[in-house]
């Protein structure tokens, strides 16, 4: 292999059509006839995609490991061993309601990245690390993009590997049933950079025309699990007055939400995304509710003020109605900024490209934020039709993706010298 030098690299460019091919030839694991994904985490289509693509990374004379989490490692040796790998990926994990794009770009494009460098015979100087991060959506198991907050050390192995599904099952059971628990301590992988491409998932870059989002940091999020208790009676002999309707407590609680977050916006959100009666029954008034909150704003004073406002809300209609409205908060993610050093390696990428660009902060989490803790981290962004995400509808051109893929190459020949 060739070493890099400017001029044998700068006209580098991915195989769009090839790229393309591959996000269309693994959306069949878990594919939904809308033409979305449906592939959580660690779910029997979950396994297929990893093992699909530890056969393509092979096939690319990448070495794959695995970490106790099931997160999927796959390097691509530099001239020098001893510099810490240039890591690259995102999460091959969908929602239930998923699209072709949602992580699955950024590891993909990432594959593409080593054949390209394969196909021109050329090497780097440090190593690189095409990483599959596992369990990004937090949908099956909370919180979200829970293997790298494991490896950027905000929870222990242990106490992800115990987290339980709806149906009780545990990541450590889910992660056996597929073959992923692997040998590796998660953590003990040396990172020496992190970049991210993945789409937008938003309206912005599509609205002014930009390809590329040039990422400066992540929002932060609050995740609370809610638990409403009233009291079951019949549905025909408890006069309206007499009620304590959990599933009326919920829905003034969801407007309370709502207002909320308005009164904090533009840029506060807040989303009530499961809600379910327990023991429900057609002729039985509700008497009790769990659900979900989901909270964020690129400010952290913003979220401590919207969660107290919140809990006010929540003592203020469960003392009207004689119900009590628990919230517990089971996730806090702060804000993050990215690194500027890695910032301007995207930016001077997507500028040697030419390619339309503009600064841009994520509103959605990303494995990034939180290798961000750990690692020089930035990400790259191209647009999705009408900005729609976590929908069966979510869609990229080829074009983008392809473009994605190059500032995603020239950002880590840049990294990686
Ligand atoms: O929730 C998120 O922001 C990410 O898409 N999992
Ligand atoms: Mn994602
Ligand atoms: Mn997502």
């Amino acid at each position: 292999m060739s070493q890099t030098s400017p001029s044998s690299t700068h006209n580098l460019r991915a195989d769009g059509a090839r790229l393309w091919a591959t996000i269309h030839e693994t959306a069949r694991f878990g594919g939904t006839p809308k033409g979305g994904i449906n592939r959580l985490t660690l779910s029997a289509e979950d396994g297929q995609v990893r093992d699909w693509f530890r056969e393509a990374c092979e096939a690319a004379g990448l070495t794959v490991g695995v970490d106790a989490l099931g997160t999927q490692y796959a390097l691509r040796p530099g001239q020098d061993m001893s510099l810490p790998p240039v890591a690259f990926g995102s999460h091959l994990d969908t929602q239930p309601t998923g699209g072709k794009f949602d992580g699955v770009l950024g590891v993909l494009a990432g594959l593409e990245v080593m054949r390209t460098l394969n196909d021109a015979g050329i090497g780097t100087r440090a190593p690189l690390l095409l990483v599959n991060w596992t369990n990004e959506e937090g949908s099956r198991f909370a919180p979200a993009m829970m293997a790298s907050a494991a490896y950027a050390g905000d929870f222990t192995t242990d106490e992800i590997l115990a987290k339980r599904d709806a149906a009780g099952t545990t990541v450590a059971e889910a992660l056996d049933a597929i073959g992923y628990r692997g040998g590796e301590a998660v953590g003990e992988r040396a990172i020496g950079a992190f970049v991210e491409l993945h789409i937008e998932q938003g309206p912005i870059l599509e609205a002014e025309g930009k390809t590329i989002g040039v990422v400066e940091g992540g929002q932060g999020i609050a995740w609370f699990d809610g638990r409403i208790e009233g009291f079951e009676s019949h549905a025909g002999t408890t006069p309206m007055p007499r009620r304590r309707d959990a599933l009326l407590g919920l829905s003034e609680f969801a407007l309370a939400v709502e207002r909320i977050a308005l009164a904090h916006g533009p840029s506060a959100v807040a989303t009530i995304g499961e809600a379910t009666i327990l023991a429900p029954s057609r002729n039985v008034v509700p008497g009790q509710v769990a659900f979900t909150l989901d909270m964020r704003d690129p400010r952290s004073a913003t979220l401590d003020a919207m969660e107290a406002e919140l809990r006010e809300a929540a003592a203020e209609i469960g003392g009207r109605r004689r119900m009590t409205l628990a919230l517990s908060r089971i996730w806090r993610k702060e804000p993050v900024p990215f690194d500027a050093g890695v910032v301007a390696a995207v930016e001077a990428a997507a500028e040697g490209l030419g390619l339309s660009r503009r600064r841009i902060v994520s509103g959605a989490g990303h494995d990034a934020c939180n290798l961000a803790g750990r690692v020089p981290t930035a990400m790259i962004f191209v647009p999705c039709k009408d900005g729609v995400s976590h929908n069966e509808s979510e869609s990229a051109t080829q074009g983008d993706c392809a473009a994605g893929a190059d500032v995603l190459l020239q950002t880590v020949l840049r990294l990686a010298g």
